[in-house]
């Protein structure tokens, strides 16, 4: 099925401004989709607020879209009482690690079968371009604006720490990496966990001279490597990408399970 066959398009125009990363990411997470062959009905997608929240209103799945912040609890209800379904859960970094991270550990650390993707721009867009969690040290905000002095994160290490058991990253511009990376995800048994770096020319691009959404995907492809390549000694400024965490682990729902049938036979 085309990509269009999975889209609302009653709610088109999307709210999305020219260049936003985030509808590189909707596409390839329905190119994901599609290609595991699995039904729309399957498929539950579950959101918090924020631009890159805004992704399960514009596809054909069951769909939340809930509080900021707060996606991954509903997606853990949700998950509880119906395990056999697939949840995604589409989140900013604002969400998904500022207001959000409470959640985010506890999600990881229960390893709760799931697949968590933020889509990290660097800064809250919706909101008009604060820093967030994972806005590098140094860099502009409209919170910040001599250069923020937090630092950032580095979401693979927070989810590894965590107890996530798929870690993986990637890019808007590595799109068939990025296509590859979810359906792994999607496939994996336990909570999976997908850094996205977006692009938000409007905010972060503008506010940091970063130029056009096409120069900053430039950026994307100069200043990432894969993981385990040797150029990460030669420059280690260098962000990797690929998966970095994949293993089998007890996973919270099937245990749950198991604990009901041992207690009432
Ligand atoms: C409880 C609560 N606090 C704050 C807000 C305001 N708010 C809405 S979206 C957002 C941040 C969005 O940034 P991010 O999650 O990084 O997503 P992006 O818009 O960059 O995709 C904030 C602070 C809110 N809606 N609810
Ligand atoms: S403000 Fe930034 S994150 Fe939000 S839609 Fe525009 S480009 Fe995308």
């Amino acid at each position: 099925m085309p990509v269009k066959d999975y889209l609302r398009r009653r709610y088109f125009p999307h709210l999305w401004c020219a260049g936003c990363g985030h509808g590189i990411v909707m596409g390839n997470l329905i190119r994901a989709i599609e290609q595991l062959g699995l039904e729309k009905n399957e498929v539950v997608m579950v959101s918090g607020i924020g631009c890159s929240s805004r992704l399960p209103g514009y596809v054909d799945f069951h769909t939340l879209h809930t509080l900021h912040g707060r996606a991954l609890a509903f997606a853990v209800g949700i998950k509880m009482g119906r395990p056999h379904l697939k949840v995604i859960v589409p989140m900013g970094d604002g969400d998904a690690l500022s207001i959000g991270g409470n959640h985010f550990i506890h999600a990881a650390r229960r390893n709760i079968n799931m697949t968590a993707i933020i889509m990290n721009n660097c800064i809250y867009g919706m909101t008009g371009g604060q820093f967030s969690p994972l806005t590098p040290f140094g860099k502009m905000a409209t919170t910040a604006t001599r250069g923020t002095i937090d630092h950032a994160f580095d979401t693979v290490e927070l989810a590894k720490g965590a107890g996530a058991s798929f870690v993986a990253r990637t890019t808007t511009y590595h799109v068939k990496e990025m296509v590859l990376i979810f359906k792994e995800a999607i496939q994996h048994k336990g909570f999976a966990v997908v850094e996205v770096l977006s692009q938000c020319p409007t905010y972060y691009g503008r506010k940091n001279r970063l130029g056009s959404a096409v120069e900053m995907m430039a950026w994307f492809k100069e200043n990432t490597i894969s993981v385990g390549s040797k150029k990460k000694k030669e420059n280690p400024e260098l962000i990797e990408r690929g998966i970095f965490v994949r293993e089998e682990r007890f996973e919270y729902t099937s245990n749950y399970e198991a604990l009901i049938e041992r207690h009432q036979s």
